[in-house]
């Protein structure tokens, strides 16, 4: 195990070498540009100790935000051309809402804005130009929030829904397996479109041919629909309510709501918004008989029942009872997630007992440090400190003996995907950073 002085040194050098003089890549040469919940999650990891940094690096992904309020999943670097699908294979030029002058996609990623910018604001010294930050960056959250609960809230029952796998973070998790498999594909439905990933990552590891056919199928939908919302879900085959997507927002909501109160804006309408989405995950989304969140999917009319460990991130957010979060406790020791033994690497991201199940594929299994970091949090609120140390100790075990990885084998802790990836380096640093915090609003 390396020292926590060499790991942090280390840590930053993978954000350093990553930085783009405005924003940082998730990972050197598979993900060139700037993605959404990933530049969310670095700059809390500057915020201990550059916030000049983590605030141009929220500011530079809002520059892409929509007129709509939409924050798109990708601000592309205009430099950077090796990645695809690229800026126009999205074609988001149809959408009146596109900005004119910064290339983007077209779908959107889990809101983790409002909880980074709120832990930002907590780092800067300078109170004024604390409170200076959150003035400029309110609006611009509030537009985001907005748009989900206008556009994406289709049952009016506060649970926000996606419209493509990639809107989750979580690309080809076994969630949308019966979903995707109802698409079925004929000539002309899937736009032309070219890989890099798999010349780059083992192809065994990454999304198949026929999941990418409909990843860029449901594109074309989008475009062809000029990225309007509601002809988009007239006709869209794939309509999910995700649980780690909603559990996010909720957190995302009570953050906002204590950005508004430090401002001396409105924040009730953010803590009614919260209590919603809360609410109707607890009705709709908890499965009672197997002590887990399922995500629900919008076309079928039922509950998608993939044991994935973001069934368990509402804890995250403070969402289930004291009684709902033993139950979750039980199952990510029982159910082949997460023993409190040392046969644990970090809890995977889909059980161990479920069929399909990968130690190396991608979202279909391995660990990742995005999801045990949001698990750790949650197991900390709820008081169950020693699993919490389990898994943070987990969280710097893995990059410390494996190198900054991607995804870990969930069997041998072994490192996969691309080396050198920013949110592993941002929240290991979070980790070890966060008892210097400095919090001048408390
Ligand atoms: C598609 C950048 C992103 C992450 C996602 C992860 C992966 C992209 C891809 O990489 O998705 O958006 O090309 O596979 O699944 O969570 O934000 O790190």
């Amino acid at each position: 195990m390396v020292l926590p002085t060499i790991l942090i040194e280390q840590a930053k050098s993978v954000l350093e070498n990553n930085w783009m003089g405005y924003a940082t890549k998730p990972a050197p040469i598979l993900y060139p540009h700037q993605w959404s919940w990933d530049s969310a999650f670095i700059a809390i990891a500057y915020s201990h100790y550059d916030p000049p940094r983590a605030m141009l690096e929220m500011r530079s992904l809002f520059q892409g935000q929509w007129s709509n309020g939409m924050l798109p999943h990708i601000i592309f670097n205009q430099q950077a051309r090796d990645y695809s699908p690229g800026p126009e294979f999205w074609q988001v030029h149809r959408s009146p809402h596109a900005p004119a002058d910064v290339l983007t996609s077209g779908i959107i990623q889990p809101p983790v804005h409002a909880t980074s910018i709120l832990h930002i604001a907590r780092q800067v010294s300078d109170k004024a130009r604390s409170l200076a930050f959150l003035r400029e960056m309110f609006p611009k959250l509030k537009a985001w929030h907005t748009y989900l609960y206008r556009e994406r809230d289709l049952d009016q029952n506060g649970l926000i829904s996606i419209r493509h796998p990639w809107e989750s973070g979580q690309d080809n998790s076994p969630i949308w397996d019966s979903a995707l498999s109802r698409i079925a594909i004929y000539d002309g439905m899937v736009p032309e479109y070219q890989r890099v990933d798999t010349s780059i990552i083992d192809v065994t590891e990454r999304p198949s041919p026929a999941e990418y056919d409909r990843y860029a199928h449901l594109v074309q939908l989008f475009y062809e629909n000029d990225y309007d919302e509601a002809r988009i879900f007239q006709t869209s085959p794939f309509n999910i309510q995700d649980v780690l997507f909603n559990c996010l927002l909720v957190q995302a909501n009570h953050d906002l709501s204590t950005i508004a109160g430090l401002l001396g804006e409105e924040s009730q309408v953010f803590d009614k918004w919260a209590a919603k989405t809360a609410e109707a995950m607890n009705k709709y989304l908890w499965d009672n008989t197997h002590g887990i969140y399922f995500d629900y999917d919008l076309i079928s009319g039922q509950p998608i029942h993939a044991h994935v460990a973001a069934g368990f991130s509402p804890i995250y957010a403070g969402i289930p009872s004291p009684a709902q979060a033993e139950a979750i406790l039980t199952n990510l020791n029982t159910y082949g997630f997460c023993p409190l033994d040392e046969t644990c690497w970090a809890v995977p991201s889909y059980s161990k007992l479920e069929p399909g199940y990968s130690s190396t594929q991608y979202w279909r299994g391995p660990v990742w440090i995005n999801v045990n970091w949001i698990l750790y949090h949650g197991l900390m609120r709820y008081g169950y400190h020693a699993y919490a140390e389990h898994v943070k100790q987990a969280i710097i075990k893995l990059p410390s003996d494996f190198g900054f990885y991607e995804y870990f084998d969930t069997e041998t802790g072994e490192g996969h995907g691309s080396a050198l990836f920013s949110w592993t380096a941002a929240l290991l640093l979070d980790l070890l950073l966060e008892e210097e915090n400095y919090d001048q609003f408390n």
